[in-house]
């Protein structure tokens, strides 16, 4: 899927005679993505159009002006990818469109009118940047899968393994693969401990796993699936079949980190909350006991914040707390955690931190602030401090940040001050 989402600005056609049906597909597809949306409705406006100018066509198949003939002939010499909007993919027309470059087919019926489209929109924003690795020992059942997989899905990367090693060794170096399609049946590690291998390491949320296999014994199935497969599916399967189980997963992907999302992080500045905070705290807490690592915690409060709510209103004290955590996310490394811990207060995690550097980081944090000029939407100048106390002793998670909390307090009493449990 070469065109697709590649290029900077995503521009969709949409061919579809029914007025009514089309105006409410653009306003859905709007709604959740920061699409260009170009409808047109009859063969006059069609014809008008220039093609290359689009990177997906979501168009109905049947049209009152003509049939399908019309759109198979316009269509034919594009190589852009094609959702094909049908009442019934049934195999004669699957016939007669099958040198279109559909990537799918999606099924028109009176109670998911849009669904459909707006997840397979969401499924193929969600894959651009992720990988897939397909592990297989047979070279020509590997080519047939990266075959559909190349044209159907917008993967950076389609990566391939001969067998469960290779394949682990694929996975070791690659971050971003969020997709593995393995055979069962393979020379020096099989499907079954390949998924044993992974799972390990990765939950059925980061990695998804589907099985396929020609085996006959049907209860090999039911085990891949008890030991961590996400899907199994029975070989020789339908193309399509295997691209519903890949939408389907990855689906169900993008829905898993939405809840997470709304469980674990702050509406006002999208960082994580109090809740994550503590949920993380705990597990690198024991991690640095066990790997003899130095956690520092750092509790930051805003000072004299309800003089800006006072001064300003309310919603200049938003921006405040917003601009307060864009600096200190900005000013941690990737795997610190910084959180919104209460109102106008943040906590920050710094793994592997000895307290000197914490302090560095601390006073770094607390001179950016000093220094910035926050403007509201009335044009307000806003100038503020931030206290912040430091601990990294304290035999239990508790007692460190009840340190960090009394360090905090001390700082309060001249305020714009970093203090270190020494
Ligand atoms: P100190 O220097 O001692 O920390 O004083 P302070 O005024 O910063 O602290 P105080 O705890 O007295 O007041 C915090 C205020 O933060 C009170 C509360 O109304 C306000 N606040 C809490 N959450 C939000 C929020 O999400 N948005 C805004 N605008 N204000 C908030
Ligand atoms: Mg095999
Ligand atoms: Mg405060
Ligand atoms: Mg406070």
């Amino acid at each position: 899927m070469d065109y697709i989402l590649k290029r900077c600005g995503m521009k969709i056609l949409v061919i579809e005679d029914d007025k009514f049906y089309a105006k409410n597909l653009k306003k859905a597809i709007e709604k959740q993505f920061n699409y260009e949306i170009t409808v047109v409705h009859s063969k006059e406006e069609l014809d008008n159009i220039d093609l290359q100018n689009y990177n997906l066509i979501i168009s109905d198949i049947f049209m009152k002006d003509y049939d399908e003939t019309y759109i198979q002939k316009h269509l034919i010499h594009t190589k852009i990818p094609i959702l094909l909007m049908t009442g019934f993919p049934d195999k004669i027309l699957k016939e007669k469109i099958s040198k279109l470059n559909i990537v799918d087919f999606i099924v028109k019926t009176e109670s998911n009118q849009f669904t459909q489209i707006i997840n397979k929109l969401q499924i193929l924003d969600y894959l651009k940047n992720k990988s897939i690795l397909i592990v297989d020992d047979s070279r020509t059942a590997m080519l047939i899968n990266m075959k559909l997989i190349k044209k159907c899905y917008p993967f950076t990367e389609v990566l391939t393994a001969k067998d469960g090693v290779e394949a682990l060794e694929k996975i070791n170096s690659h971050s971003n693969i969020k997709l593995i399609l393995t055979d069962y049946e393979m020379p020096n590690m099989n499907g079954m401990e390949l998924i044993k291998n992974v799972r390990k390491k990765y939950d059925i949320d980061k990695i998804i796993m589907i099985a396929l296999s020609s085996v006959s014994e049907r209860h090999i199935s039911s085990t891949l699936l008890k030991i961590g497969a996400n899907d199994f599916l029975h070989k020789p399967f339908a193309e399509e079949e295997l691209m519903c189980r890949i939408d389907n997963n990855i689906k169900n992907s993008i829905l898993i980190d939405e809840i997470k999302d709304m469980v674990f992080k702050d509406p006002l500045t999208n960082i994580y909350n109090r809740r994550y905070f503590f949920e993380v705290a705990q597990k690198m807490f024991l991690t640095a006991l066990r790997e003899n690592k130095e956690l520092s915690i750092l509790m930051c409060d805003i000072d004299h914040f309800k003089k800006i709510n006072d001064t300003y209103g309310h919603q200049t004290g938003d921006l405040v707390i917003q601009k307060t955590a864009n600096i200190l996310n900005k000013s941690v490394r990737k795997n610190d955690v910084v959180s919104r811990y209460g109102g106008e207060e943040f906590a920050i995690l710094l793994y592997d931190c000895p307290i000197k550097f914490a302090a560095l980081i601390a006073e770094k944090i607390r001179k950016t602030i000093e220094n910035l000029e926050v403007i509201d939407d009335e044009e307000n100048k806003i100038k503020y401090t931030i206290s912040i106390g430091i601990s990294n002793k304290g035999e239990l998670l508790e007692d460190r940040i009840k340190k960090a909390d009394n360090m905090l307090y001390k700082a309060k009493e001249t305020r714009n001050k970093v203090v270190t449990d020494k």
